[in-house]
């Protein structure tokens, strides 16, 4: 019975105090541009996530009838809920709005390969404006959040296109609608599965080889001036693109982001601009995925609502960092450490400790009778500022020896002046 549930993870206190560093860097980007914290529940209707495109997401879902026969899942993603909250509200939410959440979301594979079933994926959210300004200020956060944990743009690279580029491109030949977005789940595993695979899914959709080539080709580009040449003049990709790189430069962070036609992303409901985060040197999985998705309400039943946004899972990131060597090194924030050296002071500590404690700071208050040694100890593995004994000649003055553990330095102060 030690174990827990296969693919899911326990945090202790260490595992949580890094947790917690990375939520608050994923929370202090996001307040910092405005954005507000919600959150839904972890299940949902298994409705919600039916969608017919072959998405891996909607393949692995963690999915289960409850005891009243209900189709229920564990959410894989928090877009559908945050789709749900919008549309229930629909006319009663002032526009724009700007949100964001970090919410554990879950999958079910069931190929058995030891990897994760759950991680938390902060999500960050602009709905009611079709704006491209939108997606430039969802970019401004990622970079406040790289910058924030000690990322530079020499470590990173947030790679842009649109979903329009290769909508354009298929449209001219009369492909359109659904095997557009089903085109778009194939060429998103371009770099997972080998070109064979990838060739023969795309044939098995229908297009031919020499469809099959056009869209290698579009999908190759890597910089706006042969984009411009390969599409047609009044191409809306082209212009937009252009104004979200233009916006992009206004923020400052241009040397973190690149124009890259094969960024599509899996997920069917993405309309427009599309975008990944990457470690520079190519050895991760992406960091993080995101875009434009204008026409999710519909398919849920409701009338479209324009919408852009991103996930940012905890797991490669943490990698990353690690590589790195720029994981944080994080003790507890205990300020004071009360000791009483007897049993009979142990009362007199409770009150050195509860008028500590009045005043703000944290006090761990040693419950058992302990040697001087184990509280040294004690202090050290948790990172507290300092010692607060209660000693039998002290106490007897209603005085409290204070030993500051940074420089060593001891002192005596009254009872009434802690
Ligand atoms: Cl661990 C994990 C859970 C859900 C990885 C991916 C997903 C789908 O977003």
């Amino acid at each position: 019975m030690s174990q827990g549930v296969r693919g899911t993870r326990d945090f202790y206190p260490e595992d949580m105090r890094l947790r917690n560093w990375l939520f608050d860097n994923f929370t202090n980007a996001s307040l910092l541009h405005g954005f507000e914290e919600y959150d839904a529940p972890v299940l949902e209707y298994e409705e919600l996530y039916t969608r017919k495109q072959g998405e891996e997401i909607t393949q692995q879902l963690y999915s289960f009838q409850d005891k009243g026969n209900r189709k229920v899942a564990l959410r894989p993603e928090m877009t559908p809920s945050l789709a749900r909250m919008v549309m229930a509200r629909a006319g009663g939410l002032p526009m724009p709005i700007k949100w964001f959440s970090i919410p554990q979301c879950w999958r079910y594979e069931r190929t058995q390969r030891g990897r994760g079933r759950e991680h938390y994926q902060w999500n960050v959210d602009i709905w009611g404006t079709t704006e491209i300004s939108a997606d430039a200020e969802l970019i401004s956060v990622l970079v406040t959040f790289f910058e924030g944990i000690g990322l530079t743009a020499k470590d990173i690279v947030i790679r842009v296109s649109s979903r329009k580029v290769l909508e354009e491109v298929l449209g001219s030949l009369g492909l359109e609608g659904d095997i557009f977005a089903q085109t778009c789940i194939i060429v998103d595993k371009m770099d997972k599965l080998s070109s064979d695979v990838i060739e023969d899914q795309l044939s098995d959709l229908g297009h031919d080889s020499k469809v099959v080539t056009t869209i290698q080709a579009v999908l190759g580009i890597k910089d706006m001036n042969s984009l411009q040449k390969a599409l047609k003049d009044e191409s809306v990709a082209v212009s937009e693109l252009n104004l979200l790189f233009d916006a992009i430069d206004s923020y400052g962070i241009s040397e973190w982001v690149e124009f890259d036609a094969s960024i599509v992303r899996g997920l069917a409901y993405y309309t427009g601009a599309v975008f990944e985060a990457h470690d520079r040197t190519g050895e991760f999985r992406a960091i993080c995925g995101g875009g434009r998705y204008d026409k999710l309400l519909s398919t849920l039943g409701g009338k479209d609502l324009p919408a852009t946004g991103f996930g940012f899972g905890d797991m490669v990131i943490m990698e990353l960092l690690a590589e790195k060597g720029l994981i944080p090194e994080l003790v507890s924030d205990i300020d004071d450490i009360v000791i009483p050296l007897n049993s009979d002071l142990r009362n007199a500590a409770v009150m050195v400790a509860a008028s500590l404690r009045n005043s703000g700071r944290t006090v761990d208050l040693v419950l058992e009778d302990k040697k001087m040694k184990w509280a040294f100890k004690h202090a050290e593995r948790i990172g507290a500022a300092r010692l607060v004994l209660l000693a039998p000649d002290e106490w007897s003055r209603k005085m409290v020896k204070i030993k500051d553990l940074d420089t060593g330095e001891e002192s005596e102060i009254s009872l009434k002046d802690i």
